[in-house]
């Protein structure tokens, strides 16, 4: 047993009178807490949190957020229910968790109560962020060859984005196309989504022919 091992109390204090008569940790708590004398309740228990205390989780829409939770013990090593707020495992609409869709800063908590005992509590840090550059696709051919003397109507391009979703709206075009003047013309895309990542530009060229003058 914990207790014995670590020379506190006798093992009749904190477990059977007989080590060979093996009990489960809980009766051991009830049996000290009955007895109003708690050798384990008087050492203090300890909380861990399971995996990273910081945690930053990649922003997607598609995401879903599982909790690693934490353990904890008494001062004799017995294991005790951590409770959770925020980790998103509670039916509680006001503990809805981390959401993994959208950009932030997260708490969850945990706590465990020793019976007798002092509490033990303990707090991840969560940051959902987005670190990933959006995709950008051109509509349309890379390469236009354009007839002179009538408007050119550029098709554009397409992005999306694995946390913000569609971001085609916020495409940044630059480079203009002369349809009265014959040439090559160059069309630049550029995107850069609200989480600061820069898409890989892409570019279209148009080459405008036969002019009538
Ligand atoms: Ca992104």
């Amino acid at each position: 047993m914990a207790c014995g091992a670590v020379g506190l109390g006798s093992l009749a204090a904190c477990g059977p009178a007989d080590a060979t008569e093996a009990a489960p940790a809980s009766t051991a708590h009830t049996a000290d807490a009955l007895a109003g004398e708690a050798p384990c309740a008087s050492l203090p228990a300890t909380l861990t949190v399971n995996g990273e205390v910081n945690w930053t989780v990649e922003c997607s829409a598609s995401a879903t957020y599982s909790d690693p939770g934490a353990v904890a013990v008494d001062g004799c090593g017995n294991a005790l229910t951590v409770h959770s707020y925020n980790s998103g495992q509670n039916p509680t609409p006001r503990e809805p968790g981390p959401n993994p869709k959208v950009e932030g800063d997260y708490a969850v908590s945990y706590w465990a109560q020793p019976p007798g005992g002092h509490a033990v509590a303990a707090t991840r840090w969560v940051k959902v962020d987005d670190r990933t550059a959006p995709t950008l696709s051109l509509k349309g051919a890379a390469h236009i060859v354009h007839t002179c003397n009538r408007p050119f109507v550029d098709p554009g391009a397409e992005a999306t984005d694995a946390c913000y979703g569609p971001l085609s709206h916020v495409i940044w075009r630059t480079g203009e196309v002369n349809a009265w003047a014959e040439g090559t013309y160059t069309v630049t895309y550029t995107l850069t989504d609200p989480g600061g990542n820069v898409a890989t530009p892409l570019t279209r060229t148009v080459e405008v022919v036969d002019c009538p003058w």
